[in-house]
């Protein structure tokens, strides 16, 4: 008997992880792995809502897989796949697009901030991202989504298309709930920590594989203000207040804590201290990265099992789905 809760959560290959989705995510992750079934997703088909270079793209999406397992996800243990191998994804999103309304898309922050970055490719698929993000979630009857705080918009809209599904088909989906992490649930960019740290914004944006000198580089250059004090004040210290939460995130010390270890020394003192605990996080990470890219068998071997396990689990979900809309069984 299964009693264990399940999880769900995915990153787009869209660009170079970040220690922004790592703190906020990845991080989560690798500690809720031992309690729950989890599946951990590398979410491709999300990926080419904006233009994406294909070579680029492929070989993303498999260092990505590699940087989950050197993050400390254990392919053992959790469901590891790539999205685009588990086709029940795009026929439960176009089920699901027949439940969700045009004007609760068009409400969606991402989109609108998406569109207008993109105003030249505003597609139907960047408009209809969230539906295919629900049906991530509600083909595994996922309980929890641990994502970063930017991603709550998208769950809570995947709990009305389940709710409103159930309501017309009873006991059809699982209705998750989000799960965001106390620390670092919002990295802010180096360069302006107003806007989320982001790997479409390179500018103020620090990547788990970056080097150690340019980290080192990113933090020194890390936009503060002119005072002296480290303290933590999101409204008036919004530069300071996110390297305290990076620092605090990094080495598992309290806000407190830290502006007290800092109180008598000034911003020179602090940026550089706040790059070296990013260096130490990452470089264990970026190590066995390293040496897992070198092994292309092994990465093939897990998403490959990943894909298989993970058809399984949706082609239930689909079934059942499919029998509920009334659509006749193919066999
Ligand atoms: P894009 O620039 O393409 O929007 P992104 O850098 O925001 O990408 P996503 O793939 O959208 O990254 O996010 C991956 C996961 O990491 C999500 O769960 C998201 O909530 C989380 N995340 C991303 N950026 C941050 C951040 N700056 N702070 C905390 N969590 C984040
Ligand atoms: N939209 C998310 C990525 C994502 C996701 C998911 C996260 C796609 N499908 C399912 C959790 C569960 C993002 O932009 N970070």
């Amino acid at each position: 008997m299964d009693a264990k809760k399940r999880i769900f959560s995915g990153i787009q290959p869209s660009g170079e992880l970040t220690l922004g989705s790592y703190m906020g995510a990845i991080k989560n992750w690798t500690a809720l792995q031992h309690e729950y079934d989890c599946l951990f997703c590398i979410v491709d088909m999300h990926a080419i809502t904006v233009r994406q270079n294909p070579a680029d793209l492929r070989r993303r999406s498999v260092a990505q897989l590699a940087q989950y397992i050197a993050c400390g996800l254990d392919p053992e243990k959790n469901i590891m796949f790539i999205q685009s191998h588990v086709p029940q994804h795009a026929e439960l999103s176009w089920v699901l697009g027949c439940f969700t309304q045009f004007g609760e898309l068009g409400r969606m922050t991402q989109f609108k901030d998406k569109s207008q970055k993109h105003a030249d490719n505003i597609t139907a698929g960047l408009f209809t991202y969230p539906v295919l993000m629900a049906a991530d979630i509600l083909l595994y009857q996922a309980d929890l989504v641990p994502v970063g705080a930017d991603q709550m918009q998208h769950v809570e809209l995947c709990r009305d298309i389940a709710n409103r599904f159930n309501y017309n088909f009873p006991d059809t989906f699982t209705i998750p709930e989000a799960f965001i992490p106390k620390m670092g649930a919002r990295v802010m960019s180096l360069g302006a920590p107003e806007n989320k740290m982001s790997k479409s914004e390179p500018d103020g944006c620090v990547f788990l594989m970056d080097k150690p000198e340019d980290i080192m580089r990113k933090f020194k250059r890390a936009v503060t203000d002119c005072e002296t004090a480290v303290r933590y004040d999101v409204e008036n210290k919004p530069g300071i207040s996110n390297l305290l939460t990076i620092y605090c995130a990094a080495t598992g010390k309290t806000i407190a804590d830290a502006e007290a270890e800092f109180a008598d020394q000034g911003y020179g003192i602090f940026k550089p201290a706040v790059g070296e605990a990013v260096v130490e996080l990452l470089r264990p990470i970026q190590e066995e990265a390293g040496r897992l890219m070198k092994d292309k068998a092994y990465l093939e071997q897990v998403y490959q099992d990943g894909a298989q396990k993970a058809q399984y689990l949706a082609n239930k979900t689909l079934r059942k789905v499919y029998k509920k809309v009334g659509f006749v069984p193919a066999k």
